[in-house]
């Protein structure tokens, strides 16, 4: 996690509350004004001091029937969500902005809010003071400038259960040699030595020390040379528009607002089809993203990143470059985020918006018999932001097609984490045990297996709350006819009645969910829906009570459906910091409330299991994963007349 963004303060806030046009819808995000008067009304109540840090200052959403009751021109209550961390102690609470008043202000018991930035600078400086620390790395050859040299990375500790470390803030710190390297801090590992260190205390812990490894060679030079980002070109035209906050193209409507935690949060997103709009989602963002690593080793095992709740995907985004990250005619959007201190920040082009030809046909047909041919090409918009976790880099695209698909594509590149060993190749004798839980990637280094799984909170509204998720299973039958030679498949349906995880059937794959609006019916007499397509769905291995796990239930099931709470918004629960038990989606999902023709939520599982490939070192080329919402029934003869068109 090095390499802090130093973004612009905003002294003169006012100069982009009106540049950004935010504050006037329910759902914008909160202006560099409002975060400051949040701030200052819990000071005035002494509910926070100068020396309290802010891991979220974020909007409180309104209430869901009100925002959509909401007409241009009106104003909702603006209310702010804090979490706060003072003398030791974490804060959560709700500021009334117009009432101006606190609203609601918490101790929250046995938690420890998400990792801030001063915290990254802090660990590494404790650790570099710690003699027992200076000793481990004297056995290795570094001292005085070396040492001072040395890129040293706070990784957040994992399942926290040893009783002596029960209740403290910490971090887990290992070092690196980056030689002089800016980009890739990560190459050369100071294998086998890992500092723990308590934050509240400003002192390390506890050093482990497994023993001395050789530290890898300078890294090749890159076989490509990169590229230099492009000069901005002019916008492309097409019928991509953005007015008032609200984007519309491709046939789309929606909105978005940037979070420090989740990345940008997606809002009203309806389809204008017939001259009317009708709604898909209400609400899309990540809700957790978990990366366990697959080896026992001290100064790995622990290694159970949750992204997001532990560091923040809005906090961690990063300016795009024009030409590189973003086509250079693409759109890029500033976004004003808390620091640590409360303070409204400016970060400079963390989201980019374009309509892109796929080069492929949307729909095409070529008639052998007649010659005749007709096509349209394919153009679809792309909402992107490029968090920067540490070592990697995830490349999170909303994409919306002409043909009514909403697709969440995710891209992992970056740099991938590696480990010293022993061995230079395959031939040595120490090479099998070394690569017992990864490849070797260069002499002496191994990527080490690992998992990511990417958790989706999608509050689907398919026209209007009352929806259903169906089941459709296939089911192989024999047929007595043809002399009972063959058989068929035949979809069997029945609803998802109640909250829960849902796993895919016999047939692994041969699952289709289909979430329907039972209310109303297209002129075929069919429920308008969507289908879910979990292209990616790999679940954890990892045994349910396994202590990495157990933090991260939802990687479980690759799909799970509850009931729509809007204080229920991450997959491993508000607080996983150093956390070891259950939360967020099993504990939602248990209460079995039932979400037949009622407002619910779609969590799905983007998931894949990590073999990395001496071809992933040193630049990881991108790897895409995607998840997809497709029209069924919705879009058919215009869909339903006025959203009511008879009963089912
Ligand atoms: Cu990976």
């Amino acid at each position: 996690m090095p390499r802090v963004r130093r973004p612009v303060l905003l002294a003169l806030a006012a100069l982009i509350g009106g540049a950004l046009g935010a504050g006037a819808h329910p759902l914008d995000a909160l202006t560099a004004d409002e975060i400051n008067a949040a701030v200052a009304l819990l000071r005035a109540e002494a509910r926070v001091d100068a020396a309290t840090r802010f891991s979220l200052i974020d909007l409180d959403e309104p209430d869901k029937a009100a925002t959509l009751a909401c007409r241009p021109g009106q104003r909702l209550a603006r209310r702010a969500f804090v979490v706060a961390r003072r003398e030791r102690a974490d804060y959560e609470g709700v500021v009334d902005l117009a009432a101006r008043r606190v609203e609601r202000w918490e101790r929250i018991p046995d938690v420890q809010s998400s990792i801030l930035i001063e915290e990254w600078d802090l660990a590494q400086a404790v650790v570099k003071a710690d003699a027992a620390w200076q000793a481990a790395m004297a056995k290795r050859g570094y001292a005085g400038s070396a040492l001072a040299a040395l890129f040293c990375a706070p990784l957040s500790a994992g399942p926290v259960v040893d009783p002596t470390e029960a209740g403290r803030r910490l971090l887990r710190v290992v070092c690196f040699d980056p030689a002089g390297n800016p980009v890739n801090l990560w190459g050369r590992p100071i294998e086998g030595v890992t500092a723990t260190v308590d934050l509240d205390a400003r002192t390390v812990i506890r050093v482990t020390d497994t023993g001395v490894l050789p530290v890898a060679g300078a890294e090749p030079p890159p076989a490509q040379p990169a590229s230099k980002p492009a000069a901005r070109a002019k916008p492309a035209a097409r019928d991509l528009a953005v007015r008032d906050g609200e984007i519309r193209g491709a046939g789309w409507a929606f909105r978005f607002r940037m979070d420090r935690r989740v990345g940008p949060i997606v809002s009203l997103v309806r389809r204008r089809i017939g001259g009317r709009e009708r709604m898909v989602l209400y609400r899309g963002s990540i809700a957790e993203m978990f990366v366990p690593y697959m080896d026992p080793d001290p100064n790995w095992s622990f290694r159970s990143y949750l992204d997001v709740g532990e560091y923040g995907f809005g906090l961690l985004s990063s300016s795009l470059r024009p030409g590189i990250d973003c086509p250079a005619d693409a759109m890029f959007f500033d976004a004003v985020l808390p620091d640590d201190r409360g303070r409204p920040v400016i970060g400079r082009a963390l989201v980019c918006l374009f309509a892109r030809a796929t080069g492929a046909p949307l729909w095409r047909h070529a008639e052998v018999s007649t010659g005749a041919y007709q096509g349209r090409s394919a153009v679809e918009l792309v909402l992107r932001t490029i968090p920067s976790v540490g070592n990697y880099d995830y490349i999170v695209d909303w994409v919306f097609t002409e043909a009514g698909e909403l697709r969440i594509d995710v891209g992992a590149t970056g740099i991938d984490e590696v480990k010293a060993v022993a061995s230079r190749t395959m031939a040595d004798p120490t090479a099998a045990a070394d690569t017992a839980h990864g490849p070797l990637v260069a002499p002496n280094l191994v990527a080490v297996n690992h998992d990511h799984f990417l958790s989706l909170r999608l509050d689907v509204d398919i026209d209007g709350a009352a929806n259903t998720l169906m089941r459709q299973r296939l089911s192989p039958q024999r047929d007595p006819r043809n002399g009972g030679g063959r058989g068929v498949w035949t979809v069997v349906e029945a609803p998802v009645a109640a909250e829960g995880p849902l796993a895919t059937g016999d047939h692994g794959a041969a699952d289709v969910w289909r979430i329907v609006n039972p209310t109303l019916t297209n002129p075929l007499g069919q429920h308008p829906g969507y289908e879910l397509r979990l292209g990616h769905a790999a679940t954890s291995l990892l045994a349910p009570d396994d202590l990495l796990q157990r933090r991260a239930g939802f990687t479980g099931a690759p799909l799970w459906v509850t009931a729509y709470d809007p204080r229920e918004l991450y997959a491993a629960g508000p607080y996983p910091n150093q956390s070891s038990a259950d939360a967020g989606l099993p504990v939602y999902a248990a209460r079995q409330r039932p979400v037949e023709s009622a407002d619910l939520v779609l969590w799905c599982t983007l998931g894949f299991h990590h073999l990395p490939r001496p071809e992933d070192w040193p630049r990881l080329p991108t790897v895409w994963h995607s998840v997809a919402l497709v029209p069924y029934g919705f879009s058919v003869g215009g869909g339903p007349a006025n959203g009511k068109s008879g009963a089912p």
